[in-house]
């Protein structure tokens, strides 16, 4: 059996006890992967070091080999927190007007890309599948395929992929594009962002594209296809169940005395829509001031990417708005909005969950969004909590049976939040039995098992076919 490469920005060590929470669902799911085929999983520390020499620090960690190489300060700032966090998540979220064009930014990309290549290309064995993820990486494989590898090499995009009128704006887009169609299999959440990117490959690129994704491209087939991700859902329902999931549970609905529970749970990203749901729920509470005092708002939001100035401000501006917001509506024995910045475990975030009677999830673009399946998979079927979700989550194309709305329209989403309240018990549990459904089903062992069989065998008969336009 080949072994599997996974190569992306960060890497996550697998605690050495084993400790259960410790990694998120798609670190736990790479790992047992990697448990499963042997192999390694490089990328960057996260560390930084005067002068970039390519020491790799390879660990065992619980079954699962890690190597990592440290960068330099100028690396993270051009590759990191310019071209990838600067230019490609904002351009990739539909967000033009942060999306930052600098020169240095793509060279310091490329160059990253190059030590990537040059420290994990000597790692990599003949018969290896290589499985590279994220917007960090887009050129790795044709770097790797410089330096002679066959290996078939697989690429899964987390992000959304923008329309081609909006990535036309990149400087270099071709080439960037171009590049990775060096790997044999390319991956994103969902049909609609593999749509998009097909759509740039035949108006943009001119290439043929066939009726099943694949993409002829300098004598080679490129097969491209959606694997929407998911949770690890037998340990995230394992997780609601546990003693501190329940403490937390308890916690949370002693504290709001009855009222009803509004949560959401987002790092802090302006593609996340946080600002926007502040502002629905402050419409709310001013168009529905008989039902205001019976409601409360926790918005957990642990900050992200703090080096990068949009994000300074959005930190500044959602302050400002919840402050706002309290300051117009509270009373000395009720604040509507409790805006948390940290992290939670994950037991602890699963008691918040259950206790919450609406999971509002409404970012204004997002690549998939498991904070919607993890609400979800928290719920008591029995008496279970309202999902309102954006329809620009990659997620939405799944949970068709949550309250889908438009998170740039604070009155709809205001609407809807009465909707959810009003909503009788048995409409709750006919639309909360349909989703929970689909996220069991969709888990994220499934996820990796579905792309390393199609990685392994693009052509195989199981590599379902899809619709292109
Ligand atoms: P993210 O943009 O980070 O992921 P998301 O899919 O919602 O978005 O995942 C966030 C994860 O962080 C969830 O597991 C959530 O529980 C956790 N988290 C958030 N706030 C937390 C807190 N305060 N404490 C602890 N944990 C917290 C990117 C893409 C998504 C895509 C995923 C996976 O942007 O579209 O779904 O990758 O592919």
């Amino acid at each position: 059996m080949s072994r599997l490469i996974v190569i992306s920005n960060r890497v996550s060590v697998p605690n050495p006890m084993g400790a259960k929470g410790a990694q998120g669902g798609l670190a736990v799911a790479l790992s047992a992967a990697l448990r499963e085929y042997g192999g390694i999983w490089f990328g960057w520390s996260g560390q930084e070091t005067d002068e970039f020499t390519g020491h790799l620090d390879v660990q065992r960690n619980a079954g699962v080999t890690t190597a990592t190489i440290d960068l330099e300060a100028q690396d993270v700032d051009e590759y990191y927190n310019g071209y990838a966090n600067r230019t490609l998540w904002p351009l990739f979220h539909y967000r033009i007007d942060l999306t930052e064009y600098d020169r240095n930014f793509g060279e310091g990309y490329e160059r990253v890309n190059a030590r990537f290549a040059d420290n994990v290309a000597p790692l990599i064995e003949q018969d290896d599948l290589v499985w590279i993820h994220d917007y960090h990486l887009l050129p790795l494989a044709s770097l790797l395929r410089q330096k002679g590898l066959k290996n078939q090499i697989g690429l899964f995009l987390h992000t959304p992929w923008p329309p081609a009128r909006l990535l036309v704006t990149l400087p270099f887009h071709e080439r960037l594009v171009t590049s990775m169609l060096a790997c044999d299999v390319i991956g994103f959440q969902t049909e609609e962002w593999l749509e998009s990117f097909l759509h740039y490959v035949r108006k943009e690129l001119e290439l043929p594209v066939s009726d099943d994704g694949s993409i002829e491209y300098e004598g080679r087939t490129v097969y491209a296809r959606a694997f929407p991700i998911g949770i690890d859902y037998d340990d995230f329902v394992e997780g609601a169940n546990s003693p501190e999931a329940t403490a937390a549970y308890e916690k949370l609905r002693k504290s709001t005395r009855g009222r009803k529970v509004l949560i959401g749970v987002d790092r802090l990203d302006y593609s996340k829509g946080l600002g926007e749901r502040l502002d629905s729920f402050g419409r709310f509470l001013t168009v529905n001031p008989d039902m205001a005092k019976d409601v409360v708002m926790l918005q957990i939001a642990p900050p992200s990417r703090g080096d990068v100035a949009s994000y300074q401000q959005i930190r500044e501006d959602l302050e400002r708005k919840a402050g706002h917001i309290n300051g117009a509506h509270a009373d000395v024995a009720w604040v509507p909005i409790r805006y948390v910045n940290r992290g939670y475990p994950r037991t602890e975030l699963a008691g918040f969950y259950r206790a919450a009677d609406i999971g509002l999830v409404t970012p204004l673009r997002d690549g998939m969004n498991l904070v919607a399946k993890e609400y979800v998979a928290a719920q008591n079927p029995d008496d279970p909590g309202v999902l309102i979700l954006s329809r620009f989550a990659g997620a939405a194309l799944q949970l068709s049976d949550a309250l889908l709305v438009n998170p740039m329209s604070a009155d709809e989403v205001s609407e809807t939040i009465k909707h959810a309240i009003d909503m009788p018990l048995a409409e709750r549990k006919e639309r909360h039995a349909a989703l929970l459904a689909s996220v069991r089903d969709e888990h994220v062992g499934k996820w990796t098992d579905d792309f390393i069989a199609v990685l392994a065998n693009p052509v195989s008969e199981d590599a379902a076919p899809l619709e292109a336009e």
